[in-house]
């Protein structure tokens, strides 16, 4: 076994810290600072590290018990039969392994028969019934001692005072969940937020703070709801007087407890992996909120010869669901410049599942965020997807971040061309100005050579990188001086490949007004804007010199796209540009209205567009452009003027929306073949 690095050493110790204060927050203050999933994921970095470097596991470690102490505001019990948790998988392979390791446990291998069930997010009880009547009610505690708060359970509409059975066993014990329905535990924060109260940070630790309130009067008017799931009845042959757990299941609701409805037995881990999935896309729709199923060993007999390790029975498992926000580490940050100049910082992360895809990059948007976050390098943060595909940083644990890391900070010069960046303000957004910027320009010309715009073929990103770094080309305007023999020197262009992209510069002068338009990049005219302005402008000299209230005036151009527009021209840089167009040959006029010729163009044209989950090779912002560039509109929702939805991979809501309304569906490769018909 290795030696664990300093590095290593010291990351323990944060996790520990920090753990450690998170729980203090949690059961102590009942004030949590940290979601239930970055805790388990801490925790588990923790357990990892510590399984690998055993050396470094000290007796003060979270993973060294099994819970945390109860608050001295109500009585302490101990439980007389303990409450364990259950370990965790996070996916079916975990799964698969857990059956493995209980399987190798037998002498033989046997037939599985699992109880899946819903895991409830509340807070757990352990009730005891002494004939027949509830005489204590207790929270878990740390498994072993709780709080005893039988007047608040009381309170509890779903849990009996007492059973309804004859012949009454002396004495029963229960343990389920106590929770608040979504909408109570809605009503419930909006009250507090209109009493300047702090919210409560999910229906779970609503629950728990509801039962360990002091006046069991709020108690009853917060309206907890309580499931079953756990009987014992203890007697001579042990406290489990039946063969199965679903017995078990059925005597509980036979005592007059809600047992939760949606259980079944699955027989093999393909029928587990179904229950999983459809409760995956079910569980929104529930009036209470699940964050995993629970799998149990149906057969007592199996349960008792399987029993527990330290923390939790073997014959149990809660199959979890994928966090939505996960934390991990920022490794580096790198600002990308794009084709408006706009700097956008990325961070590099160590990579980490989130929501079933692995992520190593989350945008930060822009240096406002990033002094919002107050993000130094090496900080452990939280991210998340951000609408349905790019992940973004949405928070920093500044408790966990190493000593002396540096401050990340947007650079104040260009990273691509070193000229110092503006940042007005009242704007978020850095911007390069410098109209030579190599990243500036390497994007306009990847715009100019594109499908929608002029078309260039073989003009692709590789060659504009050299092109521009050998100062080749300072402008669109200088492709059009380029020769042959000029290009021969470039990696990978022979003589016969030069005088092929010669041509198709020069063949792109006949490309018409409305592409050169669009071509230009002016912010905000995109594909369908450059024909609509094409068709009212026939050439570029009235465009040039139209005002905000005639372009305006246009169906489909409002004042921004109008103001973009007239700004543009008012760049004496950008009117040189046009000159030289103009003298090299391009197309700056027309009678635009061609609508055969727009039409074989752009395939898509007057098309609209929603796109949602994850297509198998293009980019949103791929998707996007590909459809605006064959004339198409894409729109971030659903509505009766959609004509078609580009379905991914983990599509949501808004697919459900197009279901209802009847909208014709397209995959990724249905999509590209319209493009190219
Ligand atoms: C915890 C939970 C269990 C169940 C549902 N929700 C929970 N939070 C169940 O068994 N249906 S079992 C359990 C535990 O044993 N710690």
């Amino acid at each position: 076994m290795s030696q664990a690095t300093p590095e290593t050493q010291k990351r323990v110790e944060q996790l520990r810290e920090q753990l450690q204060k998170a729980a203090y927050a949690y059961y102590v203050l009942d004030n949590p600072i940290m979601e239930d999933e970055v805790y388990d994921r801490l925790y588990r970095e923790l357990q990892t590290l510590e399984t690998e470097y055993p050396e470094l596991i000290t007796p003060d470690s979270p993973t060294q018990r099994v819970g945390d102490k109860p608050t001295a505001r109500f009585q302490s019990v101990r439980h007389n039969i303990s409450l364990y948790s259950l370990d965790n998988a996070f996916n079916i392979e975990e799964f698969t392994d857990w059956e493995k390791r209980w399987q190798k446990q037998l002498d033989n291998p046997i037939e599985p028969e699992y109880v899946c069930e819903l895991k409830i997010d509340g807070s757990a009880l352990a009730l005891t019934y002494e004939n027949g009547i509830l005489v204590r009610g207790a929270t878990r505690g740390d498994g072993e001692t709780g709080e005893e708060i039988t007047q608040n359970v009381k309170t509890i509409r779903s849990i009996p005072l007492k059973l309804k059975v004859e012949n009454l066993p002396s004495r029963v014990e229960v343990r389920g969940e106590a929770f608040l329905p979504l909408e109570t535990f809605d009503r419930i924060n909006r009250e507090r937020q209109n009493n300047n109260e702090a919210l409560f940070a999910n229906p779970r630790n609503a629950a728990a703070g509801t039962l360990r309130q002091l006046d069991p009067r709020i108690v009853d008017q917060r309206q907890l709801q309580f499931f079953a799931y756990t009987l014992y009845i203890p007697g001579e042959d042990g406290d489990r007087p039946f063969h199965t757990h679903q017995e078990a299941l059925q005597k509980l609701q036979n005592f007059g407890f809600l047992v939760n409805p949606n259980q079944t037995i699955c027989r093999s881990i393909e029928e587990v992996a179904q229950y999983y999935d459809r409760w995956d896309s079910q569980r929104r729709e529930l009036p209470y909120m699940t964050d995993g199923v629970v799998v149990k060993l149906n057969s007592i007999d199996l349960q008792q010869r399987l029993g527990f390790t330290q923390k939790a029975p073997r014959w149990a498992i809660a199959l979890k669901y994928p966090a939505e926000e996960v934390p991990t580490t920022v490794e580096s940050v790198t600002v990308q410049v794009g084709r408006t100049g706009a700097l956008t910082p990325v961070a590099n992360l160590k990579p980490v599942q989130l929501a079933g895809t692995t992520v190593s990059r989350a945008t930060l948007h822009n240096g406002d965020r990033i002094a919002e976050l107050n993000l130094h390098l090496g900080d452990t943060v939280v991210v998340r997807k951000a609408g349905e595909i790019i992940p973004e940083v949405v928070r920093v644990l500044p408790e966990l971040r190493p000593e002396n890391a540096p401050a990340v900070e947007m650079p104040k010069t260009c990273p691509e061309c070193n000229q110092p960046v503006v940042k007005p303000e009242d704007e978020a957004v850095t911007r390069c100005v410098n109209a030579s910027c190599p990243a500036i320009l390497r994007g306009s010309l990847k715009h100019w050579a594109s499908r929608g715009a002029l078309d260039i073929d073989g003009l692709g990103e590789k060659l504009i990188s050299q092109m521009v770094d050998r100062r080749f080309v300072k402008s669109v305007a200088d492709l059009y001086q380029l020769q042959p023999e000029n290009l021969v020197v470039l990696e990978r262009m022979g003589k016969k490949s030069a005088e092929k992209l010669v041509r198709s510069i020069e063949s792109s002068k006949q490309q018409p007004w409305f592409r050169v338009l669009y071509g230009l990049g002016i912010r905000l005219v995109g594909s369908v804007n450059a024909q609509t302005l094409a068709q009212h402008f026939p050439n570029v000299d009235e465009l040039a010199t139209a005002t905000v209230k005639d372009m305006a005036a246009i169906e489909g151009i409002g004042e921004t796209i109008a103001s973009s527009i007239v700004d543009w021209f008012g760049i004496p840089a950008n009117r040189e540009l046009v000159d030289r167009l103009r003298e090299a040959g391009l197309q700056l006029e027309g009678t635009a209205s061609k609508p055969v010729a727009a039409l074989h163009a752009t395939p898509l044209q007057g098309q609209t567009f929603v796109l949602t989950g994850t297509l198998p090779t293009l980019s949103r912002s791929e998707a996007k452009s590909l459809i605006e560039k064959a004339g198409g509109k894409v729109t971030g929702s659903v509505s009766s003027k959609t004509n078609y939805i580009v379905v991914g991979e983990s599509a949501g809501s808004k697919l459900e929306q197009a279901k209802k309304l009847g909208i014709s569906q397209l995959s990724e490769e249905e999509l590209l073949k319209r493009l190219n018909s």
